[in-house]
């Protein structure tokens, strides 16, 4: 007898949650992606049907509702506090005497977490069931952002397990990981859309929505780092609670660890700086809390923050600083972007004397003149960027507040500008013959990611294009050493190494030439996406643009910059001479199960930083590997990211092949 339409939903939901519950909570995904959208297309039919079955809890609740008019506030229980802060291991150390002097001992466990930085949250939980979701405001009183919580793709709408509380709020942070964010921001500028500053802005802006179906779209993610008000019984210490946490399946710091000391805080402090950059999401310190509930309580509050926890933060990475002036640099399109010369200042472990200003429209949002003091945000490898006028003064002896003006013609060859989105990107029009676009154009062809051309720098770009003996990308490979030497700093020796270095870059891949030809808004991954679409060059330049849409993250506005460029006859004569340079790569197969990984069977696990499994996998396809979800003795090998769990377990156990994801990477650029 088939189900009635209540028992199948029943089923689906139970089988969607568990799904979603390995896939975000563990990172395991136990069923591909289509299998759980068609799972979710069914209970939403069964839901549009009858609408009886359509329960709050359903996973298909997580699409966003209709808009509201304005966020309720919500009272919080019990206030939501903010924590001390130590800058230095002195501050760390007055900390631990504190502690240990008003429990009258040493032997302190610490329990340690990296600080998260994004917007701190409550949620309650009901009786299992997510009630009621709230900002932190000024801490007494937030906002009540229930609706937008319930999109967020790892928040459980319902607990699972045993002994859960009546009454449950958790507490924690909600960020935008970064690999996500720069996804969205990619896929954001291809469909030139405004672009997020920091993944912070970009977790608070999609919280701030009145409409959660956009913040359902938004890559979200919560960790839990503490309970508020609990009604029910909870373990005594701080990293056994989270621990619980997580058995009901709210998602808690991969990172967490309890420590016994200062000292050990203090390594713990070290190795989380080390590996911040690599870490998926932006930290800014750790935190540090007795673990014991008990010595919690003896310890109690102090003003607004506990006496029991602090953060140790990292070095600022936003400093104020004075903007002495504005140049205008050329870029290999052609955009015009404003550097802002700042009066020097360390900032994220370095002196910063530039930042990017973006466009004329950044200007115009931040209300930035020159003399203003500004703060200057360096995020990692990121170029500084201005994030906020603190004060419009104007220090600079006898000038006045200054409005940076773009200028009417290109500042490097002096061709006409257009002004496109609006008058917020300012472009020259000198395209090739304007000398600082065709400069900006050989450094990303010959750069690492590109054609890998060793030796190939900016002084020698500089001259070779100054010196009139390269006009074009292809002009490179008809160099000579006897003309190379004639160059300033460049001896027979330095020039034979070049021209040795040229040749030996003529055999690469098609993702990486597609990447070289430095077409607007075409990156890497979107180059590897084309490469594994078309399989020939030729295929990508004569697609239309409709057929250059249906490929991975391709946009309407990227495709039309594709086209284009392979419209324009330039473009193609260039790429003529590059093929009879001998420029050559390797011709796909279109017989996936042919190609260097042919028979093997692969599976991937884990959280990788460089891209989604279903990337991996699709480019472990592209080359003639099996893809699996399972390990078994036929699996040859597996790809393990960060957290992975069973699967690698599994794989150890039958002696099983497991590379990491560098080894992968490595992997990768050799075979495509
Ligand atoms: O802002 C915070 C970030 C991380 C916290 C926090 C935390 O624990 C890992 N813990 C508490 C108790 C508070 N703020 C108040």
């Amino acid at each position: 007898m088939s189900p009635s339409p209540k028992e199948e939903a029943a089923a689906l939901t139970e089988q969607l949650l568990r799904w979603s519950r390995a896939y975000f909570a563990k990172d395991e995904p136990l069923v591909p992606d289509e299998d759980y959208d068609a799972a979710m297309r069914r209970l939403q039919a069964l839901e549009t049907e009858h609408r009886d079955l359509r329960l709050s809890t359903s996973p298909t609740q997580r699409v966003g509702s209709a808009p509201l008019a304005s966020f309720e506030s919500v009272t919080h229980r019990r206030p939501m506090l903010s924590l001390d802060n130590a800058f230095s291991p002195d501050d760390l150390s007055d900390f631990h005497r504190r502690v240990s002097e008003r429990l009258k001992a040493n032997d302190i466990d610490y329990c340690c977490e990296p600080k998260l930085d994004g917007v701190a949250v409550s949620i309650v939980y009901e009786k299992g069931e997510l009630a009621l979701a709230a900002t932190r405001g000024d801490g007494s009183t937030g906002e009540n952002i229930t609706a937008n919580i319930r999109t967020v793709r790892n928040v459980p709408l319902i607990l699972k397990g045993q002994g859960i509380p009546p009454y449950l709020e958790v507490r924690g942070e909600v960020v935008i990981p970064k690999d996500a964010f720069n996804k969205m921001n990619a896929r954001a500028s291809a469909m030139g859309e405004r672009v997020f500053i920091n993944p912070r802005n970009a977790a608070a802006g999609s919280l701030r929505q009145l409409d959660s179906r956009i913040t359902a779209r938004r890559p979200l993610s919560f960790t839990s780092y503490s309970v508020g008000v609990v009604e029910g019984d909870l373990p005594d210490c701080h990293d056994e609670t989270l621990r619980r946490l997580s058995d009901w399946g709210l998602p808690v710091s991969d990172y967490m660890k309890t420590v016994n000391g200062l000292e050990a805080c203090e390594a713990y402090y070290e190795s989380i700086a080390l590996r911040r950059e690599a870490l998926p999401f932006d930290i800014d310190g750790v935190v540090f809390k007795v673990n014991s509930f008990a010595q919690q309580e003896r310890l109690g509050f102090v003003s607004r923050a506990p006496r029991w926890a602090i953060a140790r933060k990292f070095p600022a990475q936003e400093v104020s600083t004075q903007l002495l002036g504005v140049d205008f640099q050329v870029g290999r399109t052609g955009a015009i972007t404003p550097v802002a010369r700042l009066d020097p200042v360390f900032v994220g472990g370095v002196t910063v004397s530039n930042a990017t200003l973006h466009n004329a429209d950044e200007i115009e949002r931040l209300g930035v003149c020159i003399g203003d003091r500004v703060v200057v945000r360096r995020a990692g490898d990121v170029i500084p960027q201005i994030v906020s006028v603190v004060q419009h003064e104007c220090v600079l002896e006898g000038s006045t507040r200054d409005a940076i003006v773009f200028p009417d013609a290109c500042p490097e060859c002096g061709s006409d500008v257009d002004r496109q989105d609006g008058g917020a990107v300012v472009r020259c029009v000198g395209g090739m013959s304007c000398n600082a676009q065709l400069k900006a154009v050989i450094r990303h062809f010959a750069s690492r990611k590109a054609m890998d051309i060793e030796g190939l720098g900016d002084k020698l770009i500089d001259q070779l294009v100054d010196g009139e003996l390269v006009a074009n990308v292809a002009d490179l490979f008809y160099l000579d050493a006897e003309s190379l030497s004639e160059l300033e700093r460049m001896g027979g020796k330095s020039s034979e190494n070049l021209i040795k270095a040229i040749e030996q870059s003529k055999a690469t891949t098609l993702p990486r030439l597609i990447y070289a030809l430095g077409i607007r808004e075409v990156g890497e991954a979107m180059a590897r996406a084309l490469a594994s679409h078309f399989l020939a060059l030729e295929d990508v330049m004569a697609a239309p643009v409709e057929i250059l849409e249906e490929v991975d993250d391709v946009g309407p506005i990227v495709a039309k910059h594709i086209n284009a460029f392979f419209s324009e006859r330039r473009n193609q004569e260039v790429i003529a001479a590059l093929i009879a340079a001998e420029v050559n790569w390797p011709v796909a197969s279109t017989n996936f199960g042919d190609g260097p990984l042919a028979g093997a069977i692969w599976v991937v696990t884990g959280k990788l930083e460089s891209m989604g499994r279903d990337r991996a996998e699709q480019r472990l396809r592209a080359l003639g590997a099996k893809t699996t979800g399972s390990v078994s003795a036929k699996t040859t090998t597996v790809l393990a990211g960060s957290g992975a769990g069973s699967k690698r377990k599994k794989a150890e156990t039958l002696g099983i092949e497991i590379i990491d994801e560098s080894e992968w990477l490595a992997l990768m650029e050799e075979l495509e």
